[in-house]
């Protein structure tokens, strides 16, 4: 077996672990965010569970940091309180983004971590079998139920030869993007081995691991090695060492080999991050603004290549540099060595731990600016302006781009010595707040801008709507609803986020889905990639949209859509794409009965054209039944209820 077999077949709880089949595996840990975790710890108050059922539950905050009003605090202290009365770990203000500090402080090779944020599996740099799920998928699992998924088919990612100077993990997976772009890992687990592997310590496997998210994949992972141990040691967490490798003949569905000593400096341009070329393709580009952070690369040792480039330099005057380290530790550590100082003399405006620019909140880029970011995602839009060209690299490639004031080949940089990485690190863990033992009595304080969760009608026998909107392919959750300071404190409020859908894309979508009282959504290939938030499926169902057509959909967006009740229509030519409109009026009759049969084939009535196309939903039973109660949470009730 391979890694992520042997993970899997410890923990299944129902199914055939075979590709394609769906599966269910019991979960060991839960992490949340603030930006995604009040909608799922509300529903997970509705579940009625009087405590957290997994072995460990980490709430954190990372997302809504700048307090613009009261929301993003008041959120805050309800998170808080949750964490307190059902036996969750909560992450305070400050204490540093979800991924990192998970993977400092908590992840644990082999065994299964969920959580409500697609990078989740960064924590498979440690050999955790980490997934991204919705919020409502999350609330349910902490609530104790299995997670069920389809089982993705196990792609073997062979490194080979060791990575040359300037080269960094970034530009591993970055290889892998343009290889095989953000549609690549879609129905895949992709799993590193090979003698490469052991050149790549656990930050750097982190890196690969967290960027996976862009290739669609449903999960990465590394196996758990010295590398593994030394990584525990520093964070004084040996005892939670296990090795973990795949058998000698593990067999994988499909292989590929990379030789990190081929591999060159790259950069993804802007607006996606499988649009990757060589850096020396883009060198000599102006650049406005250089950023890093994010959990793709804020870690101790990023943050000390960056500030060994800075020392003793000067930041060019043309670029505004910022600085969020991933996390507390990080920050105290660099602060207690001296290379905090170096960013600052250097010119670097050091931000506080967390995710800031990555999700729009702050730096927003000047007019037509160009920005290079050590961050993972460079939708439009996703900075906050729309205007701005974002490139994402390595931070030794950023550092390069900030001292030049033009987009550089980091292999030029002079260095002035190797980062230290001490054997064992200073930790201090008054971030965290653990749970008290009876959580009882603790009253949870809710702000007035959090509201409840809209729920929908049990599915009706006949669907009738016009397309709202037909979109084209790789539409991301950030196209469908925005991040940025605006919209991101409005995440506790559905009522108030939803007037932001398809916002940047199509300003009056708004307007037409509430005259239209819902209808239907057309997308191309990968709808819905990117980020988890639920909100993408729950403010469209909580409209009146009851079916999304797409070519293809990413896998965390079609879990949502399921969860809400919305149909996951899957097209099934490029004619039937072209057949429908904006504007047509779709029918879809039979829908109970098409549902209970266990049809794949759902044949859709187009009565402006006259025409019937037929659509595809290909889902397990226990998803049908979900889509017949309306959604997920009515499905768990109806069947706690019967038990
Ligand atoms: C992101 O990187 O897009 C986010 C913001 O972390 C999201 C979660 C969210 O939208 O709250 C993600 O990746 O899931
Ligand atoms: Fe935060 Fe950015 Fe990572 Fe999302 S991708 S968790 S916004 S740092």
């Amino acid at each position: 077996m391979n890694l992520v077999q042997k993970i899997i077949q410890a923990h299944l709880v129902s199914g055939t672990p075979e590709a394609g089949n769906e599966i269910a595996i019991r979960v060991d840990q839960t992490l949340t965010q603030d930006a995604t975790g009040t909608l799922s710890y509300l529903q997970f108050e509705a579940t009625g569970a009087d405590r957290v059922k997994v072995d460990l539950a980490v709430s954190y905050i990372d997302h809504n940091m700048m307090q613009g009003d009261f929301r993003n605090a008041d959120d805050h202290i309800y998170l808080q309180d949750v964490a307190a009365k059902y036996g969750i770990h909560f992450s305070r203000p400050g204490n540093g983004i979800c991924h990192q500090v998970h993977l400092e402080r908590f992840a644990v090779p082999g065994v299964t971590l969920l959580g409500t944020d697609s990078h989740t599996p960064t924590c498979g740099g440690m050999g955790t079998l980490s997934l991204g799920a919705g919020g409502l998928d999350v609330a349910i699992a902490m609530a104790g139920s299995p997670y069920y998924f389809k089982m993705p088919k196990v792609r073997g990612i062979c490194l080979e030869g060791q990575l040359s100077r300037g080269v960094s993990a970034k530009d591993i997976i970055m290889k892998l993007l343009g290889d095989l772009s953000v549609k690549g890992g879609i129905g895949w687990a992709l799993e590193y081995y090979g003698p490469g592997v052991a050149t790549l310590d656990v930050p750097q496997r982190a890196t690969i691991t967290n960027m996976g998210a862009e290739l669609g994949a449903t999960t990465s992972i590394f196996p758990s090695d010295k590398q593994t141990l030394a990584y525990l040691v520093q964070q004084g967490r040996e005892s939670y060492f296990q090795e973990l490798r795949p058998d000698a003949d593990a067999c994988y569905d499909d292989t590929l080999t990379l030789d990190l000593s081929e591999l060159e400096p790259l950069i993804a341009r802007p607006d996606s991050p499988d649009n990757v070329c060589s850096i020396t393709e883009v060198s000599g580009t102006p650049v406005n603004q250089v950023a890093i952070g994010s959990c793709t690369n804020s870690s101790f040792s990023d943050l000390m290549t960056v500030a060994s480039a800075l020392r003793g330099k000067t930041i060019h005057p043309n670029v505004n540099m910022v600085v969020s380290p991933g996390s507390k530790q990080v920050l105290q550590l660099i602060a207690e060595n001296g290379a905090l100082a170096d960013m600052i003399a250097a010119g670097a405006r050091i931000l506080e731990s967390a995710c800031g620019p990555c999700a729009g909140m702050g730096q927003i880029p000047s007019s037509g600016a160009v920005s290079v970011r050590s961050f993972n995602r460079n939708f439009p839009g996703r900075s906050g302006g729309l205007d701005n060209h974002v490139y994402l690299a390595s931070p030794i490639a950023c550092a390069a781009a900030a001292l030049s004031g033009y987009i550089a080949d980091p292999r030029d940089l002079d260095i002035s010595s190797a980062p230290e990485n001490p054997e064992r690190f200073n930790i201090n863990t008054n971030g965290i707040i653990p749970p008290p033992k009876n959580g009882q009595y603790v009253q949870i304080r809710r702000g007035p801008n959090i509201q409840p969760v809209p729920v929908k009608n049990p599915m009706g026998r006949k669907i009738v709507g016009d397309i709202l909107i037909k979109l084209g392919d790789n539409i991301s959750t950030d196209h469908i609803l925005p991040a940025g300071p605006t919209v991101l404190p409005l995440r506790s409020n559905v009522p108030a986020i939803r007037e932001y859908l398809f916002k940047y894309v199509d300003a009056d979508f708004i307007n037409r889905v509430k005259k239209k009282q819902g209808g239907i959504i057309v997308g191309g290939h990968n709808y819905g990639q990117g980020s988890s938030r639920e909100h993408a499926a729950l403010c469209p169902m909580s409209l009146g949209v009851t079916i999304v057509i797409a070519k293809s959909f990413s896998r965390i967006h079609f879990g949502n859509l399921i969860n809400y009740g919305i149909l996951p229509l899957t097209l099934q030519s490029e004619a039937d794409y072209d057949a429908i409109q904006e504007g047509d009026t779709l029918n879809l009759d039979n829908v109970i009965e098409l549902l209970e049969s266990g049809s794949n084939s759902f044949p859709v009535h187009n009565q402006t054209s006259e025409t019937t196309i037929i659509t595809n939903l290909e889902i397990s039973s226990r998803q049908r039944e979900i889509l017949l109660a309306g959604g997920l949470l009515t499905y768990v009730g109806e069947n706690s209820k019967d038990e």
